[in-house]
């Protein structure tokens, strides 16, 4: 009986850490690109549109997708042009990070329209601007909701004018429509990593070492019974 629960015990550790590897399989995170600039809209047509990604000096874009997602007149929400982004030229290395742009025409002019980074069957990130949209990309067990950057691109701004991230790896604030800083570091951006605390791995350290204590807890007291 001893021996089986130690085998049980053994199960369950090697089963607890292949699910902790499993979870970061993905070469790629949100600390290591994101989208960082978008132009959508301006008076008159549409000029000029495009979306910047801010990526780490080295990290492969490979099966890595910008993906527009879209709120339709009668409420629909679909997502298309899906651009492989593993040919994207990275510029202007400004404290290990990079600038690739993406230039789209026919960029949705909102309400609630969104951007995406999908790699695999995962989202890094998943924002939108003038309201917000929900879905699950048909990859996803359920439907997740963007997030809103909170600032917007009018008939009034002009097609040299874009809005900005200002924050690190996907957290921060957007700023503009201002002057463009196509291809290279945003007006006001701080691309330093000791700008935002590293969490996801934070929570990977706390999480492995508390699954170790509860699996360890399990084995002694099955050793007692
Ligand atoms: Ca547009
Ligand atoms: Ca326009
Ligand atoms: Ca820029």
């Amino acid at each position: 009986m001893k021996r089986h629960n130690h085998l049980v015990a053994k199960l369950r550790l090697a089963t607890i850490l292949a699910v902790l590897a499993s979870s970061s399989l993905h070469a790629i995170s949100i600390k290591d690109v994101w989208i960082n600039e978008i132009h959508y809209d301006n008076s008159g047509a549409d000029k000029e549109e495009f979306v910047e990604l801010a990526v780490k000096s080295g990290a492969s874009l490979s099966g890595l997708e910008l993906i527009r997602v879209e709120t339709s007149s009668s409420g629909n929400v679909t997502y298309s042009d899906n651009s492989d982004l593993s040919g994207l030229v990275i510029s202007n290395i400004t404290n290990g990070f990079g600038f690739g742009t993406v230039d789209i025409s026919g960029i949705q002019n909102g309400p609630n329209d969104g951007l995406a980074l999908k790699i695999g069957t995962s989202i890094l990130q998943f924002i939108s601007y003038e309201g917000v949209l929900s879905t699950n990309f048909g990859i996803l067990p359920a439907p997740i909701t963007s997030v809103d950057i909170g600032v917007q691109e009018s008939s009034s701004n002009t097609d040299q004018e874009s809005l900005q991230f200002l924050g690190f790896a996907g957290k921060g604030t957007w700023t503009g429509p201002i002057q463009n800083t196509k291809g290279s570091v945003n007006t006001g951006q701080k691309l330093t990593a000791s700008s935002v605390p590293d969490q996801s791995s934070t929570f990977s350290l706390f999480g492995t070492v508390f699954l170790l204590v509860l699996v360890l807890n399990r084995k002694i007291k099955s050793r007692r019974t």
